[in-house]
């Protein structure tokens, strides 16, 4: 029987960054996001509501600098507070968050996906998920060191 290596505190995969960005916050919808993680099984590690400065936004989004919508995706994340979350799971976390977000765009999203059930803006999309295990542990120590 082949051994497999222990994994190292760096490799885990089994937490995902979500945020619940102002539009959400702002219509009251942070308690049906919540919810719809929570009975899927997943586990609040840490939640906190937050203003993100334009510094922290920049460094969570610097994948997009140079695109078309950088400006409003800044704008539209620095201007109230947000819920931020970690959550944990099973190995893969962050790809049951990702299905059930739903597609970028929530015109297109499919009907039982959060964007699909409650948006209608491309830029007001209601949360963030991060999109790989390697994005989620960046995120988690990006915004809680203490975490990573
Ligand atoms: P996702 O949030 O689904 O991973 P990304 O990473 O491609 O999508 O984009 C990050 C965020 O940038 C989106 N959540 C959305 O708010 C915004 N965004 C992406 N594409 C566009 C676009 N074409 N027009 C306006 N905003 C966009």
């Amino acid at each position: 029987m082949s051994q497999q290596p222990h994994a190292q505190p760096g490799d885990r995969d089994d937490r995902s960054l979500v945020i619940c960005k102002p539009d959400a916050v702002e219509r009251g919808l942070v308690g049906e996001v919540i919810g719809r993680l929570e009975r899927k099984g997943l586990r609040l590690v840490r939640a906190e509501l937050r203003h993100l400065d334009k510094q922290t936004a920049a460094a969570h989004y610097a994948e997009h600098v140079g695109k078309p919508f950088y400006d409003s995706l800044i704008a539209h994340i620095t201007r109230s507070p947000v819920l931020l979350v970690v959550v944990e799971g099973p190995p893969g976390t962050w790809q049951v968050v990702r299905q059930m977000m739903g597609a970028t765009n929530p015109a297109q999203a499919a009907p039982g996906t959060i964007r699909g059930d409650l948006g209608l803006s491309m830029t007001e999309n209601l949360v963030h998920g991060s999109d790989s295990a390697e994005s989620a542990r960046r995120e988690v120590a990006l915004f809680f060191p203490d975490l990573a």
